[in-house]
């Protein structure tokens, strides 16, 4: 089953977010196999945000992940990659559509509120940096039968 990396970003957390966006996901029939809330380090930002290393936000960027508690999650379930950007919306909040997770509740592409994996191979990389394998369950939810 196709899975995907979710991150809480320090502005979410923050803003008493965690509980809403966890039930948009939890509600739309995706499940959870990984949860926690960690403080991230310099070289874990530094590798998930390896891509934009040339830009000329990366370091504000860095700061920013790494300036409170994140919560980083990973989700399973039919087409979780791409279903769970529609539901995060654009990357800068001020674009997103209204019903997406950033379109309610951001303004500054600087404090976008949650990070999604933008592919699959992504999900895999960013999975496999942010989780051990004992750290992710295996688990069939009875109201499977339901949502497929
Ligand atoms: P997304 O998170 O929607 O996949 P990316 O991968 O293009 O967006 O950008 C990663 C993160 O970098 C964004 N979540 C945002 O916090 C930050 N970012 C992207 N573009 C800018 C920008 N022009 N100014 C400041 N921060 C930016």
């Amino acid at each position: 089953m196709e899975r995907t990396f979710i991150a809480i970003k320090p502005d979410g957390v923050q803003r008493g977010l965690v509980g809403t966006i966890i039930q948009r996901l939890e509600s739309r029939g995706y499940q959870l196999v990984g949860l926690k809330l960690m403080q991230v380090s310099q070289e874990l930002a530094e590798n998930h945000y390896a891509e934009h290393k040339e830009r000329p936000f990366f370091p504000g960027l860095v700061q920013f992940i790494t300036s409170g508690p994140v919560v980083a999650m990973v989700w399973e379930g039919k087409g979780v990659v791409a279903a769970a950007r529609k539901l995060i919306g654009k990357t800068n909040p001020l674009e997103a559509e209204p019903g997406t997770i950033r379109g309610d509740f951001g303004i500054d592409i600087g404090r976008n509120i949650i990070h999604g994996s933008d592919g699959l191979e992504t999900a895999q990389r960013e999975i496999a940096l942010w989780f051990g394998d004992s750290e992710l369950v295996n688990w069939t939810s009875s109201a499977q039968s339901w949502i497929y």
